[in-house]
């Protein structure tokens, strides 16, 4: 295991979250409004807990999370005595942070090689997503290889390549409507015989009801462990954050059908359903390991729990 972290040097990633705090806080305009319409309220008392169940609920923390997180603030109201709604909400970013932590959030790309499999509905940043991560691999120095494993549209294989150019990563690639599994065994096979580091294999969106499909990514993955039975080493659930609670059930499929290792949340820059990455963790187990605050190929990083929290809340100034 390796930490993902690890490919983004220190600076850099500090430097990153700040840039995005921006981009995540003004587009969850709406969590800072509730939060300081709560805080400009006198006392810490009923109305004060359900203004904060109300604020998680339209975060689309969910409401199972959102009762959760309430009762724990009850809780540590009763502890701690805040003096005013300001300190009480400090408390809830605290339950909040804590919710998050302590999850392996690290990438399993100690392998060579680490062969990672995205999939997702159509349109959630899949390939976008190949593209940014096959960024930072070569930065860090590894041998990249992606696979076009959708071969549905000729033009994903062409937008799959561009992203593959601007990184020098190599793109295995068969003629549109080939088969995907004949795709990633090629890519296996290449990536062995050239001793690749990582092998990002980049599938076709479809929707998680469809069950010939979903059938079709299980064989995509059969290919993957025949050829190495540790693999796929990541198989990563790309989710648009704003598709919110919704994603869920989304999520639940296809954790059923390809035993997720990791979930990538894209397009956080454009919700203020900032609460999803707590829901979906929670409910299914499964760990979010890298989001999109943007279509650029530096707009993808590892999920740092705190900042994300600190980027919520930063509506409240030193709260
Ligand atoms: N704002 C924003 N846009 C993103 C992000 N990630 C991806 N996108 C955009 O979302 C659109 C779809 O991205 P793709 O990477 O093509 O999605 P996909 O999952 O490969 O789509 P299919 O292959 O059609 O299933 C593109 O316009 C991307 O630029 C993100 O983090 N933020
Ligand atoms: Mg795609």
């Amino acid at each position: 295991m390796e930490r993902a972290d690890e490919l983004v040097a220190e600076p850099r990633r500090a430097a990153w979250w700040r840039r995005m705090a921006s981009r995540l806080a003004r587009a969850s305009r709406a969590f800072g409004e509730q939060l300081r319409r709560i805080v400009s309220r006198s006392s810490v008392d009923e109305a004060f807990f359900d203004d904060v169940f109300e604020l998680l609920v339209s975060a689309d923390c969910g409401v199972d999370v959102a009762e959760r997180l309430v009762a724990s603030l009850r809780e540590a109201v009763r502890r701690e005595h805040p003096a005013d709604a300001a300190a009480a909400l400090a408390l809830l970013k605290a339950e909040m942070a804590a919710m998050l932590a302590g999850r392996d959030r690290r990438l399993n790309i100690g392998a060579r090689p680490s062969v990672l499999l995205l999939v997702g509905v159509n349109g959630s940043g899949k390939t976008t997503t190949i593209g940014k991560l096959a960024a930072r691999l070569r930065e860090s120095g590894r041998i990249v290889l992606v696979a076009a494993a959708d071969t549905y549209r000729a033009a994903a294989i062409d937008q799959l390549r561009v992203w593959a150019d601007r990184s020098g990563a190599a793109v295995v690639a068969h003629q549109p409507g080939g088969d995907p599994g004949a795709v990633v065994y090629d890519a296996v096979q290449a990536a062995l015989a050239r001793q690749a580091d990582c092998v990002l294999v980049d599938t076709a969106g479809r929707l998680h009801t469809k069950v010939n499909l979903m059938a079709e990514l299980a064989k995509v993955r059969r290919v993957v462990e025949r050829l190495i039975p540790e693999a796929p080493h990541e198989t990563l659930l790309v989710l648009e954050a704003p598709t919110g609670m919704n994603a869920i059930a989304q999520a639940r499929a296809f954790h059923e059908a390809m035993r997720l290792t990791g979930l990538v949340l894209t397009k956080l820059d454009g919700t203020a359903r900032g609460g999803t990455v707590i829901a979906i963790e929670q409910e299914l187990e499964v760990p979010v390991k890298l989001v999109g605050l943007g279509e650029g190929i530096d707009d993808l990083n590892v999920f740092d729990p705190e900042a994300y929290i600190e980027a919520l809340f930063e509506g409240l100034g030193s709260v």
